[in-house]
């Protein structure tokens, strides 16, 4: 049995992730601001699979004290899963709101790097953890619109690499996940409710599933203690890349 905290288990990635862990044995402490989602989650996974499987916490992960004093109690976690994230807006960098910027930046980044700054020291001193981070294809591929969302990935792919360096010699693993295009409320979040802009994301294609990822996760986490998986990147066998795009005179 591990302890597993997932970061944004209300939707998407983390409560497929919540499930598959708690099916497979674990313990699961997940978290997010909805706290209705977080009870009908516990709900679900107490009628599923017995009581004392999961517990969980309402925070934002903005909220850097929040973090450290809801997080100061576990000090025993053994896989930490950074799940919790947003892309908002499509829009050109010269045309985007930029409380949207700023709310990916505190989100994506300083969210990630406080919940990561707040579990290490537990996994530090039992020489014992894994930290997974959830990145993109973003991170690593310019699109369309992408700009200050894909920026937040790509510094979740470098934080992940020097982790790993500053954590050399203390048994702790650390992977980045970089999925592609995923079904989740991703797009609706991205598109500010409108179901119909969301929908059209994943209109006559084959996304990859919640449930894939934490498949995906899940194994990264089940390779024997001395294999470190740095990076799986991952996209649905239905996308792929375009030619790069040429401006020409009229
Ligand atoms: P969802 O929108 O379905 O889930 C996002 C989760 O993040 C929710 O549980 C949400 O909880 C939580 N969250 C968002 N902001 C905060 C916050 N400030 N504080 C606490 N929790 C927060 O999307 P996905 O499951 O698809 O996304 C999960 C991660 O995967 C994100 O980091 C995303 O960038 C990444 N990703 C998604 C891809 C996709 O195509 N879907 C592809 C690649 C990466 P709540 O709203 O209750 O706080
Ligand atoms: C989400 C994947 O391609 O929509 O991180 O940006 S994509």
């Amino acid at each position: 049995m591990k302890k597993v905290l997932i970061t944004g288990g209300t939707s998407g990635f983390g409560k497929a992730c919540a499930l598959y862990f708690v099916e497979r044995g674990n313990y699961c402490i997940v978290t997010g601001r909805r706290t209705e989602r977080l009870s009908e989650l516990k709900d679900e996974i107490d009628k599923k699979f017995g009581p004392n499987k999961i517990e969980y916490l309402t925070h934002d992960v903005r909220d850097r004290e929040s973090v450290f004093k809801d997080f100061e109690k576990y000090d025993d976690i053994d896989i930490l899963v950074n799940n919790a994230g947003l892309a908002l807006g499509l829009e050109p960098a010269f045309d985007t709101n930029t409380d949207d910027w700023d709310t990916m930046v505190q989100t994506n980044i300083s969210g990630l790097m406080y919940c990561t700054r707040a579990i290490l020291p537990g996994m530090v001193k039992r020489k014992k953890g894994h930290i997974i981070n959830i990145g993109s294809i973003a991170g690593t591929y310019p699109y369309p619109g992408a700009n200050v969302y894909g920026a937040t990935k790509a510094f979740v792919k470098q934080f992940s690499l020097n982790l790993r360096s500053d954590l050399q010699g203390t048994n702790i693993r650390v992977t980045n996940v970089e999925p592609g295009m995923s079904e989740s409320e991703f797009s609706i979040v991205r598109f500010k409710g409108n179901s119909k802009a969301a929908d059209k994301v994943y209109e006559n294609t084959k996304p990859l599933t919640p449930f894939d990822i934490a498949e995906i996760v899940y194994w990264a986490t089940s390779v024997p203690d001395h294999v470190n998986i740095n990076a799986i990147e991952v996209m649905p066998t239905s996308q792929a890349w375009g030619p790069f795009s040429i401006t020409r005179d009229e």
